[in-house]
């Protein structure tokens, strides 16, 4: 699509999903930097995404983590969401902080234990009935350390059991969103630790299923964008979890790594058909050094500079250059559209729709930041090492 119109239209209607973890204290396995100011409830974190809202205009959705976000009144919660211009997004479930997952949740050989981790999915369908959610997401620490520890097979076949369970209790507009990662936690084997391995579950349980492709689980060097070519020619890319990694699950800012890749991933994802609402554009990340508010700010300007830059590619030209074989021509019209300057384009659509164009500067005038250090005493931990 090289037409600007057009590419401003999809700008504007583009949404981003944050994560209310990204809102809160979160660290390494070494250490939890405490920050001031963050939130100490839900609500609260609803109230700072509702900032990266107001300067963004296209971050209304906000991803939930049960038990990180349990609150004894969901529907109040939507309410406040609704409130302050939100909706609630993707409900993710938690069965990796718990002793009693040692040997794994859903795949866990102990049937007691398989029917705590399947009871907590169907909780998460119940909290998305009384907020008005979507998205289930399902990621599972589920996998083992070393070789002859359990069946691979039969891990399998618990899984699908499990997510069976779990798929018939959802409703007609709800969708479960399974999300892969290469290692970490476990090391030797993880029960769901590719893309194959979600599309196959997904397949067989129906069209309410559908894979999540977290950036920052791959391998060095994976072909992301083909990953997500497939996805969306088969029907089954649910959404992203947007993050960069340099080594492994680094979690840090979209954007901030390998801007080039998430420009290709894009260009898939347009050129799939996959811009709209049936794909969750979530962030997955934890602020860990830097200021949570205007990092998350910075991702979705990251996200959209990658979107705003795919929209530009001169496909009649692309198509052209490929059928005639031209190799360097077609790389050309690609790398044009990379390394066109969207910043000026971004700031008329932000202007457009009523927003200052500089999101970051808009956001430090608002004085949000200095109010909530004021305001706020003894903010809580993500959930991470907690
Ligand atoms: C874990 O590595 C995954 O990326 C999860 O998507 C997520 O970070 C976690 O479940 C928080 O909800
Ligand atoms: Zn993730
Ligand atoms: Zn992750």
């Amino acid at each position: 699509m090289s037409d600007l119109s057009a590419a401003k239209a999809a700008l504007k209607s583009q949404r981003i999903e944050t994560p209310s973890w990204a809102y809160a204290n979160s660290g390494t396995r070494f250490k939890v930097f405490a920050q001031k100011g963050v939130p100490r409830t839900p609500q609260e974190k609803l109230d700072d995404a509702a900032r990266v809202q107001e300067v963004t205009g296209v971050a209304p959705v906000v991803a939930l983590h049960i038990p990180w976000d349990r609150v004894d009144d969901y529907a109040a919660l939507a309410r406040h969401a609704e409130d302050l211009g939100l909706r609630v997004g993707a409900i993710n479930s938690n069965v990796f902080q718990d002793d009693d997952y040692r040997l794994g949740s859903v795949t866990n050989p102990d049937p007691a234990v398989r029917r705590k981790a399947v009871d907590h999915l169907l909780e998460c369908v119940d909290i998305m009935d009384a907020t008005g959610s979507r998205d289930l997401k399902l990621w599972f620490s589920d996998g083992t350390n070393y070789p002859g520890q359990d069946d691979i097979v039969a891990r399998q076949d618990r899984l699908a059991e499990a997510l069976a369970e779990v798929y018939a209790r959802l409703g007609d507009d709800q969708r479960m969103l399974l999300e892969y990662k290469l290692f970490e936690p476990a090391f030797y084997a993880t029960d769901v630790p590719d893309w194959g391995t979600a599309y196959a579950h997904c397949r067989a349980l129906g069209p309410k299923a559908q894979v999540v492709v977290d950036t920052g689980h791959h391998a060095p060097g994976t072909n992301i964008e083909f990953i997500v070519a497939v996805l969306l020619r088969e029907g089954k890319l649910g959404g992203f979890d947007f993050n960069s990694r340099f080594y492994a699950d680094d979690d840090l800012m979209v954007g901030a790594a390998d801007p080039f890749q998430l420009f290709r991933i894009m260009f898939e994802v347009i050129r799939g058909g996959g811009l709209g609402p049936d794909t969750a554009f979530m962030l997955d990340q934890c602020h860990n050094i830097e200021p949570k508010i205007p990092a998350i700010i910075r991702s979705v300007m990251n996200v959209q500079e990658a979107t705003a830059k795919a929209l530009l590619v001169d496909v009649p030209a692309l198509r052209e250059a490929q059928r005639t074989g031209d190799v360097l021509g077609a790389n050309a019209v690609l790398m044009d559209a990379y390394n066109t300057d969207v910043r000026p384009l971004l700031a008329e659509v932000r202007e457009e729709m009523g927003l200052d164009p500089d999101p970051i500067a808009a956001y430090r005038r608002s004085g949000w930041a200095e109010r909530i250090v004021a305001e706020r005493v003894g903010g809580t931990q993500a959930g991470w090492g907690a």
